[in-house]
């Protein structure tokens, strides 16, 4: 990395608190073993503060001029995403339907040199990620669409229940709703082993509060997440403004793009790399998605 980009990156990240060049340091081992901990013992950790604290008014500022290009579907969704005219047992959570009510600025959307966009692409960064969630190195997604995201949640809207197909997310909040839009999720509620179909619907049907917990979290903060095994949403948000947060997107493969069916329902186009890549895609489990 050249000298230029770790300057940047210190303008940026808090590295008094997160010296992410020096993650072998007493320091940086101290706050990579705390992530990793909670991570294992929770699916999810929060770093406060992760953004320098005079940056928190960029931070909004450039989510609010970047969510006009969000792109607005209405879509009717279930919590594995797949099709919701599945052929599904009755009782089976995934017949339980929502309105995705929130909206992606997809990557080709969000300038390279944005904040968001150079702590997506920087080395450095992405090492740290890797190594609070125990992994050998973690690569960008090839995906000229998804890699990055801005994810942009209406005033009354929700970004209903759901499981990730990412095993490891990574998202910052950039502006905060009036009130509601928190960020709830189930730790470990299914495994690759155990959909456990009666903890989901619990959720689902409004029973299952034992099983659920809430994050606050401040424009800056970073957060790594579980959310292939963790149920989660973003509850509707009051107010009169939107909730914005940026979601980096890794995976411990290269070259990894996503499924055009999906790329549609996310973003309401595909490129030529979605289309290429179709079949290709390898999976490491076989829950339902
Ligand atoms: O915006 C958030 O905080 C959560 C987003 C999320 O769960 C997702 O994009 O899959
Ligand atoms: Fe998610």
């Amino acid at each position: 990395m050249s000298t230029l980009e770790a300057i940047t990156l210190d303008q940026v990240v808090d590295t008094n608190r997160y010296p992410l060049s020096d993650l072998d340091g007493a320091e940086g081992r101290a706050v990579v073993a705390g992530a990793r901990r909670e991570l294992s013992d929770l699916g999810c950790t929060v770093l406060p503060d992760f953004i320098r604290r005079s940056l928190r008014d960029v931070l909004r500022e450039e989510g609010s001029s970047l969510a006009p290009r969000a792109y607005h579907g209405t879509e009717t969704v279930n919590v594995y995403n797949i099709p919701v005219d599945s052929d599904l047992p009755e009782d089976h959570p995934g017949r339980r339907t929502f309105q995705r009510g929130n909206a992606f600025v997809a990557r080709d959307r969000i300038p390279g040199d944005s904040l968001i966009g150079r702590l997506y692409s920087n080395d450095r960064f992405r090492d740290f990620v890797a190594r609070c969630f125990g992994l050998p190195r973690l690569y960008e997604l090839a995906d000229p669409l998804s890699g990055l995201v801005l994810n942009v949640v209406p005033p009354g809207m929700e970004h209903p229940w759901h499981f990730d197909t990412n095993e490891f997310t990574v998202s910052m909040l950039t502006r905060e709703a009036e009130h509601g839009g928190d960020f709830e999720y189930c730790p470990g509620i299914r495994s690759a082993r155990e959909e456990n179909f009666t903890a989901v619907r619990d959720v689902l049907d409004g029973r299952g509060d034992r099983l659920v917990r809430r994050l606050p979290l401040r424009p800056g903060d970073l957060q790594l997440f579980k959310g292939r095994y963790a149920l989660h949403r973003v509850s509707p948000v009051g107010g009169g403004t939107a909730r914005h947060s940026a979601i980096f997107a890794y995976s411990e493969r290269p070259g990894v793009v996503g499924s055009v069916a999906r790329t549609r329902q996310l973003f309401g186009r595909v490129l030529p790399e979605h289309l290429e890549a179709e079949g290709r895609a390898v999976r490491g489990d076989r829950l339902l998605d």
